[in-house]
């Protein structure tokens, strides 16, 4: 089984979509086994985005992680962070194939609802940044 970094960013988790994205993972056949509503800093949101940090939309990406309360969430599953992926669809909502949860929720480029981590290495990296061995099932 594989593991990854969710995040039900602040532009979903404002707008009460939370109920309908858990829905979402549940209905695609991952299971949670780690989840906590968190509200970062910008200094946290600048070290998670860290691989952006030279890309012309950090300031502003970092800023919104920062403005306000979004769920990090632990998912398990066969594939699960090509699995969740599927089920976000593309960066740009605009892009993103229908059914997908940025095509149906995403507000922006930037404000895209949910957050996946792309490989192995990067899931073992961002859970580890929001949550303790004790705190995943
Ligand atoms: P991903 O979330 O699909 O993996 P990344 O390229 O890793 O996409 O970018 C991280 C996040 O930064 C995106 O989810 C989105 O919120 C934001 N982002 C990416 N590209 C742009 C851009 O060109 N303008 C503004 N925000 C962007
Ligand atoms: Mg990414």
């Amino acid at each position: 089984m594989d593991q990854t970094l969710a995040i039900i960013k602040p532009d979903a988790a404002s707008r009460a979509l939370t109920g309908k994205i858990v829905s979402r993972i549940e209905s695609n056949g991952l299971k949670i086994i780690a989840m906590k509503l968190i509200h970062m800093s910008k200094d946290q949101a600048e070290d998670f985005y860290i691989e952006h940090k030279e890309r012309p939309f950090f300031d502003s990406l970092t800023d919104y992680m920062a403005s306000g309360p979004c769920y990090v969430i632990v998912l398990e599953g066969e594939k699960a962070q090509l699995q969740w992926r599927d089920a976000m669809g593309a960066t740009n909502p605009v892009d993103a194939a229908d059914g997908t949860i940025r095509k149906d929720f995403g507000q922006s480029l930037e404000q895209n609802s949910v957050h996946g981590s792309d490989s192995p290495s990067s899931a073992a990296r961002e859970i580890a940044f929001f949550f303790s061995e004790l705190e995943i099932m």
